[in-house]
C-alpha cells in the first residue's frame, strides 16, 4: 500500500533542507517571475478553494523551472486590515498575536500543498520592517507632489467605524456590512494623486497581456471623457461645467450642482435653506450607484447666466451629481440628457428640444430623452449644423469670449489612502501648532504601532498618549503624530517588488535586482480585482519608474484568472457556506498529489469548477496505476508506436500548460499512460515520469528515485520533443483502434435494441493491419470478447461473409 503522507513529508523535508527553490540574480539564466496575489491570512485557514489558485501557480512556477528559467516563485501575507483588527477584537486578542498565528497556520498548509515557493522571500505587511517603507514612499510621494491633503466628504460605516473607499460602497450600504448604511462625512484626508498618472494609465492597458475582460473594467474605470469646459457666472463668480455634449448648450433649462459640492452653501438663499436642509438631510448621495437611484432635488434659490444668452437658469441640488467628478456641477439639458430628463419631469421643468433627429421627427412632447447626434435647431446661428459640427463651433464661439474651453476629464479620482483604523502603517507626519504639517525625517523611520492599546469606539491611536505625544521634528516643541493609518492596498502596490530583495534594511530594495527580476511574468489571481489592487500597483510601478527607483513601466505583464471552486452543494466553496472541503483531511485520504491532480484536470482553470469526491476516486486510482506500472514494468526497450505517442505527447503537453491548458495536458497524458507497454526504456519512463511532476510533485520525485535516480525530478529538465520519433502511420492507426471501438459500440446498441442476444465480436482486418488491433486493449475497452481475423486467414470464423467488407484502417464487424 501507498503510504502518500510518509512520501508528502519525505520530499518536503528534503526540498527544505536542500533549499531548492531559492534563487539567485543569475545574469546567465533567463528568469521567469511567477506570482500568484498574496493572500490575507485569515483565522480559519486555507480550504480546498485556496489550493486550487496556489496549484495553479505552482504548476506553472515548476514547469518554467524545469524548462531551465531561473523562477521566482515567493508567496507572503496581506497581513495589515479591518478584518484582522476585527477579528481580534472579537477573540479578544491582540492583533499582532492573532494575525501571527493565523500566518504560522497558512505557511503550514501551504508547505503541504508542496508548493514550490521561495520561501527565504517570505514577507508579511505588517512587519515594521516592511511597512517601514511604505512610510518612505508615503515621504517621496509627499516630496514630489504626488501627496496632498483635503478636507473631504467620505463615506463613513458606523460598524467598521472608519472611511470607506468608494470602492467599498456597494448600493450605498458597507461592503462588508451589508446592512448597514453608509453615511457621508468631511474629514482631513490624504489623498494619492492617482490622476496624475490617468493617461499613462489608460494608453497603457492596451500593451498589457491579461483578460480582454479586465483590460476593458480598467478603461471604463479609468474613463476618459473628451469635452468642453464651459464657465456660468453665478453671483458674478466663475462656475465651471462640464459637457461632453456643448452642442447641446442652447437646451439648457437648468443646472444641478452635487449635493455634496464644498460650494454648496455659498448659493443656498435664505429662502430657501430649510427646503435644502431638509433634502440634504433625506439624500443619502452614494456614489457608486447613482444610475440607480431615483433622480432628486432641491431649488437652491440661485440662478446662473447662460454664457451665449445671458439668461438666468435655476439651480438645483442634485443626488445624482458626482462631486469629485468634472467640477461637480452639471447644465442640465432634459430633452437630450435621461437623468436630465427624468428630474425634469419629477419636478415640471422645462423641455426644451435643440437637437433633431435626421431620420424621424422628435417633438417636445417625447417619452424619453433623445441622447443620439442629429442638426441643432432653437440654437440661433448655430442652427442647421450638424452636433459634431456644432461641437466644434460652438467650442470656438466660447473660446473666443473667455468663456470656455475644450478639455478631457478622466473618472479616476485620487486615491483616497487615510483609515481611522490601528491595524495598518501609522502615516509619518507630525502636526505642530507652529509649523504646521511635518514630515517625519527619514532616518526615524519606521514608526511604529504601539502594542498593547485599548479597543473601544474608534480608532485606538487617537487617545494613546505614548504614541500621540511627540517632539515636533522641526522646532522640537510639543506636537501630536498623526493617528490615521494608510489604506491595506498601499501595502500591496508594491509587494512584487519588496520580494525581489526582501531583507534590504538600507533601502526599499535594490534597484539592481528589481531591474533583474521585474516585471512579473505571469500574476495570477482573481477578477475580483480588476480595478482597485490592479491600478493602484499599476500607479506605483509608474510612479516609483519617475523616482528613478525602477526601471519598468508596468508591474505585471501577464495576468491570468482562475476560476471559483464550488463545494458539492454547487455554491462557491467559503466558510459562511459551510460548504468547505479542508485540504488536511483530502490529503489523509488520497494524498494532496491526488488533489492537485483533480483540481486542474476537470476544466480549464479559469473557469469555475465543482469539488467532487468522484473526481477525486478517479485521480487517486489513475496515480496508483502510474505507481504499479512503475514498479512492475521491464525496464528495455521502448517500442516505436511508444515513442512516437510519447514525442507525440510531449509536444502537446508543452502547448498546452503554457497557455494553463492543464485540463488537457492531463487527458494527454493519461491518453499516454494508456498506450504505455510492458517493456520501456529508462529514459522515456523519466519523460513520462517528468510531464506527470508539475502535478503531482511528490509521487514523482518518489518514483524517480525508486527507478535509480540520485538528484531531484524537481530540478531536472522537461523532456525535449524528438520530431523525427513521431510516426503519422501510428496516429491513424490510433484513430482506426478508437474508431472501430465506437462502431463495435454502436453495432451492440443496435443488437440491444432488437433484443438480439450475442456473446462475441469478432473483427475482421487487412493483413498488413493485424498488429494495430491488440485483442487484450480491445475487450478491456469493450468488456466482451473479442476475436481478430486478418481476412487472408482460411481458418476464420465468418458465417456472413462479413470479412469481405473490412477497408484500410476501417475492419469488418459481427457480433454472434
Ligand atoms: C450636458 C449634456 C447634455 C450632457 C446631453 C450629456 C448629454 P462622461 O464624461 O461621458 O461620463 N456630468 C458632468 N459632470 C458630472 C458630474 N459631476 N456628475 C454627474 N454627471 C456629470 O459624461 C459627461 C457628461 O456627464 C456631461 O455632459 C454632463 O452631462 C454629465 F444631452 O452635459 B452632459
Ligand atoms: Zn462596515
Ligand atoms: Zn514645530
Amino acid at each position: 500500500m501507498l503510504d502518500f503522507n510518509k512520501i508528502e513529508k519525505k520530499w518536503q523535508k528534503a526540498w527544505e533542507q536542500k533549499k531548492i527553490f531559492e534563487v539567485k540574480e543569475n545574469n546567465k539564466k533567463k528568469k521567469f517571475y511567477v506570482l500568484e496575489m498574496f493572500p490575507y491570512p485569515s483565522g480559519s485557514g486555507l480550504h480546498m478553494g485556496h489550493a486550487f489558485n496556489y496549484t495553479i501557480g505552482d504548476v506553472y512556477a515548476r514547469f518554467k523551472r524545469m524548462n531551465n528559467f531561473n523562477v521566482l516563485y515567493p508567496m507572503g501575507y496581506d497581513s495589515f486590515g479591518l478584518p484582522a483588527e476585527n477579528a481580534a477584537i472579537e477573540a479578544k486578542e491582540d492583533p499582532k498575536k492573532y494575525t501571527e498565528k493565523s500566518i504560522n497556520n497558512f505557511i503550514k498548509q501551504q508547505k503541504e500543498l508542496g508548493l514550490s515557493y521561495d520561501w527565504s522571500r517570505l514577507l508579511m505587511t505588517h512587519d515594521p520592517e516592511y511597512y517601514k517603507w511604505n512610510q518612505y514612499f508615503f515621504l517621496k510621494f509627499l516630496e514630489n507632489d504626488l501627496l496632498y491633503k483635503k478636507k473631504s466628504s467620505v463615506n463613513f460605516c458606523s460598524k467598521c467605524d472608519t472611511v470607506l473607499a468608494n470602492e467599498q460602497v456597494h448600493n450605498g450600504k458597507c461592503w462588508r456590512h451589508k446592512d448597514t448604511d453608509v453615511k457621508i462625512k468631511q474629514l482631513d484626508q490624504w489623498f494619492i494623486k492617482t490622476t496624475k498618472y490617468a493617461d499613462e494609465l489608460l494608453k497603457d492597458v492596451g500593451k498589457l497581456e491579461w483578460p480582454e475582460r479586465i483590460k476593458l473594467m480598467q478603461e471604463n474605470w479609468i474613463g476618459k471623457s473628451h469635452g468642453t469646459d464651459i464657465i456660468f457666472k453665478i453671483n458674478n463668480e466663475d462656475w465651471h461645467v462640464f459637457t461632453t455634449r456643448v452642442d447641446t448648450l442652447f437646451g439648457v433649462t437648468f443646472m444641478v450642482v452635487s449635493s455634496q459640492h464644498p460650494k454648496l452653501q455659498d448659493i443656498i438663499t435664505k429662502e430657501q435653506r430649510k427646503e435644502v436642509d431638509k433634502f440634504l438631510k433625506r439624500s443619502m448621495s452614494m456614489k457608486e450607484d447613482i444610475e440607480l437611484l431615483e433622480k432628486e432635488g432641491v431649488f437652491t434659490g440661485s440662478y446662473a447666466i447662460h454664457p451665449l444668452t445671458n439668461e438666468k437658469i435655476s439651480i438645483y441640488a442634485g443626488n445624482f451629481v458626482i462631486a469629485e467628478y468634472g467640477s461637480g456641477m452639471v447644465m442640465a439639458v432634459p430633452a437630450h440628457d435621461q437623468r436630465d430628463f427624468e428630474f425634469a419631469k419629477k419636478y415640471k421643468l422645462t423641455i426644451k428640444l435643440v437637437i433633431q433627429s435626421k431620420d424621424k421627427k422628435i417633438n417636445e412632447n417625447m417619452k424619453e430623452s433623445f441622447v443620439d447626434y442629429g442638426y441643432l435647431i432653437n440654437s440661433d446661428k448655430f442652427d442647421k449644423l450638424s452636433s459634431e459640427e456644432a461641437k466644434e463651433k460652438i467650442t470656438k464661439e466660447l473660446e473666443k469670449n473667455k468663456l470656455g474651453k475644450s478639455s478631457i476629464n478622466f473618472k479616476l479620482r485620487d486615491w483616497l489612502v487615510s483609515r481611522q483604523r490601528y491595524w495598518g502603517t501609522p502615516i509619518p507626519i507630525v502636526y505642530c501648532d507652529d509649523c504646521g504639517i511635518v514630515p517625519i525625517k527619514e532616518k526615524d523611520l519606521p514608526i511604529k504601532l504601539p502594542e498593547k492599546v485599548k479597543f473601544g469606539k474608534g480608532n485606538p491611536l487617537a487617545t494613546n498618549k505614548s504614541f500621540l505625544e511627540v517632539k515636533c521634528p522641526k522646532c522640537n516643541k510639543k506636537a501630536k503624530r498623526e493617528t490615521d493609518t494608510m489604506d491595506t492596498f498601499f501595502d500591496s502596490s508594491w509587494y512584487y517588488l519588496r520580494y525581489c530583495d526582501n531583507k534590504n534594511n538600507k533601502n526599499p530594495f535594490d534597484t539592481k535586482k528589481i531591474d533583474y527580476w521585474m516585471s512579473v511574468d505571469q500574476y495570477i489571481g482573481g477578477a475580483e480585482h480588476a480595478c482597485m489592487h490592479l491600478i493602484y500597483a499599476r500607479f506605483f510601478t509608474k510612479a516609483l519608474r519617475d523616482l528613478k527607483l525602477l526601471k519598468v513601466n508596468e508591474p505585471f505583464t501577464k495576468l491570468f484568472n482562475q476560476g471559483m471552486l464550488h463545494g458539492e452543494d454547487g455554491f462557491v466553496m467559503s466558510k459562511s457556506r459551510g460548504n468547505v472541503v479542508l485540504p488536511e483531511t483530502v490529503s489523509k485520504k488520497y494524498g494532496i498529489d491526488t488533489a492537485r491532480l483533480f483540481l486542474v484536470s476537470s476544466s480549464y482553470p479559469d473557469k469555475d469548477m465543482e469539488w467532487s469526491s468522484k473526481g477525486v476516486e478517479g485521480s487517486l486510482r489513475f496515480i496508483r496505476r502510474v505507481v504499479d506500472y512503475v514498479s512492475s514494468v521491464k525496464i528495455s526497450k521502448t517500442s516505436k508506436k511508444v515513442e512516437s505517442k510519447l514525442n507525440k505527447t510531449i509536444e502537446e503537453v508543452t502547448k498546452n500548460i503554457e497557455n494553463f491548458g492543464y485540463n488537457f495536458a492531463i487527458i494527454k497524458i493519461r491518453e499516454l499512460f494508456d498506450s504505455l507497454e510492458k517493456e520501456i526504456n529508462k529514459k522515456d519512463l523519466e519523460k513520462f515520469l517528468k510531464l506527470m511532476h508539475p502535478f503531482c510533485p511528490h509521487i514523482t520525485e518518489e518514483l524517480w528515485e525508486k527507478i535509480g535516480n540520485k538528484n531531484f525530478i524537481s530540478l531536472d529538465e522537461w523532456p525535449k520533443v524528438d520530431k523525427s520519433k513521431i510516426n503519422k502511420k501510428f496516429e491513424e492507426a490510433e484513430k482506426a483502434f478508437d474508431s472501430l471501438i465506437s462502431d463495435i459500440v454502436n453495432v451492440m446498441n443496435i443488437m440491444k435494441d432488437k433484443n438480439k442476444k450475442f456473446e462475441k465480436i469478432y473483427v475482421y482486418v487487412l493483413p498488413k493491419e493485424t498488429e494495430n488491433y491488440n485483442v487484450e486493449e480491445l475487450t478491456k475497452r469493450i468488456n466482451k470478447e473479442v476475436i481478430v481475423y486478418s481476412v487472408s486467414d482460411k481458418k476464420k470464423y465468418d458465417p456472413e461473409n462479413k470479412s469481405k467488407r473490412a477497408k484500410f484502417n476501417k475492419p469488418a464487424i459481427y457480433l454472434e
